[in-house]
This record gives structure tokens, sequence and C-alpha cells, in this order.
């Protein structure tokens, strides 16, 4: 299929890089949101959200007329949804955003058209959910129109990179559909795009998370064995990931992030009587940031006025989003024990936690702290000069929850270094 002029629905972390990339292929490119404020900002070349390198590629978009926003969908040779799917309290898939977006498209929906579905989903979403609500328009997935569904696997901090590089997965409701939706993305992708049919690639997208999830957990255990053993896990998981077939991932305060703690749920919504790894995984990583609790606690005996300072909330490294982040976990445990909490994230400084004193610097995080706790490795906490903190801070307690700084060289710049998941000192 020829693709010239696509509409995608949503202009969030993955939309609106998909959008810029497909402008900067020239591709026509009509980028839809319902958020009046974002498109604004769109049409003066800025943009709404954090990603290295995003700005001036949507700026470049903008700038050569190949992306241009509208609040509805128009009519186009293909369509991509890539809306969020949040989950409710109770742990249940939210899919409005993803109904709405396909009844839009609905009265522009030709002959011909491909649909594709990226947003995250539980399986047999794209065959249950989007079909019967795209075929109101009178016509007939893979007869009349193609619709596949094509998950989205790039790592937040690298999405721009992991677009073009990443193999792609193109489940279509039939093959025609699956290979339409090659013919889309081998605009740009220059990894393998591997086609199958959409339930497969619904369900491959969520395995992808799962596993990760699972993985973590794992580690995260190790690190309360090794708390309770008197064993430094970073150094015994650095020695059993030289056994050939053991890669264990890295412990820290918790799971956060809109993909890795959300999608494991739609598998134990979908089949809970099936889920018992999945739903218990889920539980410890969930659970971390009370680990992380325990270990203050122990620091510091009762925390009624005590001065805690917290260096970042994002939901990992480098990254402005605090979606489902265990590092606001913490904060929040923190002040509900008591604890003076002042709080610094440089990615999002104004961020409003309850109870949390928000601060814009380092110096005013940690001036009157009895202890600083490390919460994401963002490269400029990794890099601090431990010299330089013994000249702002009187406390010489820090916790390290991420393994980000060395101990030797905080030790030898006065510090007691408490590290998650180190028993020993
Ligand atoms: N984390 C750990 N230990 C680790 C690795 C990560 O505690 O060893 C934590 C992070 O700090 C963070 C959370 O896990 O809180 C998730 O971070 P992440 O970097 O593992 O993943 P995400 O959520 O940023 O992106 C994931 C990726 N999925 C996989 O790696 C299988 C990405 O490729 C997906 O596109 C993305 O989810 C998504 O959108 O689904």
């Amino acid at each position: 299929m020829n693709f010239k002029h696509i509409c995608i629905i949503g202009l969030g972390y993955i939309g609106l890089p998909t959008a810029s990339t497909f402008a900067k292929y020239g591709i026509r490119v009509t980028g839809v949101d319902n958020n009046s404020e974002v498109l604004e900002a769109l049409k003066h070349g800025k943009v709404h959200i954090y990603e290295p390198g995003l700005s001036e590629v949507v700026g470049a978009a903008i700038e050569s007329g190949n992306l241009c926003v509208a609040a509805a969908p128009v009519e186009a040779d293909a369509f991509i949804i890539a809306v969020p799917t949040p989950f409710y309290g109770e742990k249940k898939a939210d899919l409005s955003f993803v109904r709405s977006a396909a009844e839009s498209i609905v009265p522009v929906l030709r002959e011909g058209n491909l649909v594709v579905l990226e947003s995250t989903s539980p399986p047999l979403t794209t065959e249950e959910i989007v079909r019967p609500i795209l075929e109101k328009s009178g016509l007939k997935a893979g007869i009349d129109f193609k619709l596949a569904y094509s998950p989205e696997r790039v790592l937040p901090g690298q999405i721009l990179r992991e677009l073009i590089e990443n193999a792609r997965v193109i489940g279509g409701v039939d093959r025609s559909s699956a290979e339409a939706g090659r013919d889309l993305y081998g605009i740009f992708v220059k990894g393998d795009i591997l086609l199958t049919d959409a339930t497969t690639s619904e369900m491959v997208k969520l395995m992808e998370n799962t596993y990760r999830d699972v993985n973590i957990a794992i580690a995260n255990e190790f690190s309360r064995l090794a708390d309770r053993f008197g064993v430094d896990v970073w150094e015994a998981i650095r020695i059993a990931n030289r056994h050939p077939r053991v890669k264990i991932l890295n412990p820290g305060p918790g799971v956060g992030g809109h993909c890795i703690s959300v999608d494991p749920w739609f598998f134990v919504e979908a089949a809970p009587d099936l889920t018992p790894l999945i739903f218990n995984a889920r539980k410890v990583n969930d659970s971390q940031p009370e680990f992380v609790m325990k270990i203050i606690e122990r620091a510091l005996g009762a925390l009624t006025g005590k001065h805690i300072a917290v260096l970042g909330l994002a939901y990992k490294p480098d990254v402005d989003d605090l979606r489902e982040s265990p590092a606001i976990d913490v904060a929040k445990l923190l002040v509900k024990d008591g604890a003076v909490v002042s709080a610094y994230e440089p990615f999002k400084p104004d961020f409003i936690v309850a109870g949390v004193k928000m601060v814009h610097s380092l110096e005013e995080a940690v001036s009157q702290a009895d202890l600083v706790v490390l919460l994401v490795g963002h490269s400029q906490f990794k890099s601090l000069d431990p010299k330089r903190m013994a000249t702002i801070t009187s406390t010489r307690l820090v916790l390290d929850t991420v393994n980000g700084w060395d101990n030797q060289a905080w030790q030898e710049a006065g510090f007691k270094v408490i590290k998650l998941g180190k028993g020993k000192m």
C-alpha cells in the first residue's frame, strides 16, 4: 500500500514521536488530540512532554508543513490510534480512550484505508472492541479496510532511536492487513518487521512487559533476602550474572511508569485463574516502597519530625514522567509516618505531592536533612560529588536505593552510606 497522508490519534509519549518521525520521512501527518492546550502549544512548535531530541524533531516537522494538528480525525490513507489505556484503582483496564478514538474514525473511514491500534490493550481488544466499532461505518475489516494491532515497544528516554531501530510486530485481522501495516511502518523502521495476527501481537506486547516485571520482582525479592542474610545484593547479582544463563535485573524502590507496572494487570484481569505468578510479582514490586521504609526506620527510629531529603520522584532515571512512580509512594509513606519531607525532582520541580515540600535545588532539599535518600538514579544525582554534598548538608547519613553512588567515595567524604539490599556495611 502507498501512504501519502496519515492521521495519528493521541499526541502523547508515543503518538507525538511517531507523528513527527513519519513527517520527517516525508509523509503528511495530521496529529489529533482532544487536549486543546496541547494542540495550541504544538502549533507554535512547543512540546508538552520531555523526551531527548523530541522538541527538535517536532519543531522541524511543523516547520516543514508535513505535521499539522487537529481536534478530530480527517480523511487519510491510514489511521494510528496511540491513546492511553489507563487502569482503575481496582486494576481494571480503562479502554474508554481506545473506544472513543475508534468512534472518531468512523465518519472519515474510507474503503482501502488502514487502521492500526498501537495502545497497549488486553488480549482480543482489536477483534472484539475496535473492529465492531469501525464496522459501524458499513465497511468490513479485512475486506473493505485493513485493521492491525502494532504495539509500541520503545523505551522512554530513547524513543526516537528505538522507534526506528527496534523490531516491529504487526498483527493483522488478516494477512493483507498485516502486510499493509508492514508497508506503513516500513517507511521508517529499520529493524525487522514481524507479521502475525492481531491477538498474538497484543499478547506479545503484554508478555514483554510482564516478563520484565517478574524479573524485576525477583531482583527485589533478592534484595530483601540479602538484607536479612547480611549480604550485598549488588555484589551477589554481579557474580551470579557471570553465569552464562543468568541475567538478574536491578532491585530498586519499586517498579513504576505507565507500562510495566500496569500491563501485567491486563493479564490478571483477563484470566485471574491462570496468573498467580504474574499477580504475586506485581505485589512484590508494589510493596518495595514499604521495604525502603523499613530500611529508613531502622536507620532513624521513629520518623516524627525527622527531616528527610528525597532526591528524585520520576519513575526512572532521566525522564520527566512521574506516573505510578514508586519514589512518590516512598515520599507519601514518609509523610504518613510524620517525617518532614523535602523533595527535589529536577525534571518536574513543581509537581505536587500532598504534604511534601517540593524544592527547586539540591541545596534547598538537603540543607536541613537528617537523611538524604536517593530514589531515582538521574544522571545529575549519580554524578554528585560527595565532597560538595558534605558542604551543603549537615547530615552524614545517606540511603542509596538504586546503587547510584560509590560507597568508598562517599565514605571518604565522611558519609555513612546505607544501600538498599546491602545487609552488610
Ligand atoms: N526497573 C527496575 N530494575 C530494572 C529495570 C527497571 O527496578 O532492572 C524499574 C524502573 O526504575 C522503572 C520500571 O522498572 O520504575 C520500568 O522501567 P523500564 O526502563 O524497565 O521500562 P519502561 O516502563 O520505561 O518501558 C517499558 C519497556 N519494556 C521492556 O523493556 C520490556 C519498553 O520497551 C516498552 O515500550 C514500554 O515499557 C512500554 O511502553 O510498554
